[in-house]
């Protein structure tokens, strides 16, 4: 958690805590919001340590690939006793680089190791600001998708060869705004994807991963992240 000198930025434990509970139902398959099919990840997110705070006005400005953003992950990265760093998500919440934030893909991690991870704005978390357009947590879970190798459903737009590289998304031009129905490539199967949290609905509307998303999430950690995953529950330590 990174604030300025002007007190902006300040999140509560609580609201990490739901924020990291919310990230389990979305990766569980159990996020409300609808009844479409929705995939049950290999993922699940448990608190490592204790949450750092800081106060530091160039890490709370930072943005994607920044000397800030660098500085501030080498920080605090350091500062983790972990036997395998690629493994662990470390989220980041500050003025989330101007935007809602940002996420590096897993397979930067061999040449940038210090520009991983997933900054928020701050006032993404669940339940952080009720009633704003993004106050379910969502967005930490879209970041959290990028993070492990997911791509916008839109990426590519109307192209069934390239784009996300998930059969079971449907193409699409833009990110939806709002929850607007659409169908951007109509020559193309399915509606616009606004359901899905690799869209950029709002959180109301956002509620699930597809199995091909999770499949590919599921091979992207493990080539590049999680490789001892399986071995680590399987050897019954505790998370
Ligand atoms: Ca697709
Ligand atoms: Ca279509
Ligand atoms: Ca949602
Ligand atoms: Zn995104």
């Amino acid at each position: 958690m990174i604030k300025n000198s002007g007190g902006e930025g300040e999140v509560s434990e609580a609201e990490i805590d739901a924020t990291i509970a919310h990230l389990n139902n979305a990766f569980s398959g159990t996020a409300t919001g609808g009844t479409l099919p929705r995939a049950d990840t290999p993922y699940r997110f448990y608190k490592r340590q204790v949450t750092t705070r800081d106060t530091n006005d160039a890490w709370f400005e930072a943005t994607d690939g920044s000397v800030e953003d660098e500085a501030m992950k080498t920080a605090r990265n350091a500062s983790d006793r972990s036997f395998d760093k690629k493994s662990i998500l470390n989220i980041y919440t500050n003025n989330g680089g101007g935007a809602n934030g940002y996420a590096s893909f897993p397979w930067n991690y061999g040449a940038y190791p210090n520009r991983d991870g997933v900054v928020v704005f701050y006032e993404t978390l669940t339940g952080g600001v009720p009633g704003f357009e993004f106050d379910e947590g969502d967005v930490v879970v879209h970041e959290v998708g990028h993070w492990l190798g997911l791509f916008h459903t839109f990426q590519g737009g109307c192209s069934d060869t390239a784009g996300d590289h998930i059969f079971d998304t449907a193409a699409h031009t833009m990110g939806t705004i709002v929850c607007e129905d659409g169908d951007d490539c109509e020559t193309l199967p399915g509606a616009d994807p606004k359901e899905n949290f690799m869209d950029l609905s709002e959180d109301f509307c956002r509620y699930l991963f597809t199995p091909g998303q999770s499949t590919r999430m599921d091979a992207q950690g493990a080539m590049y992240r999680v490789t001892k995953r399986r071995t680590f529950f399987n050897e019954g330590v505790a998370p």
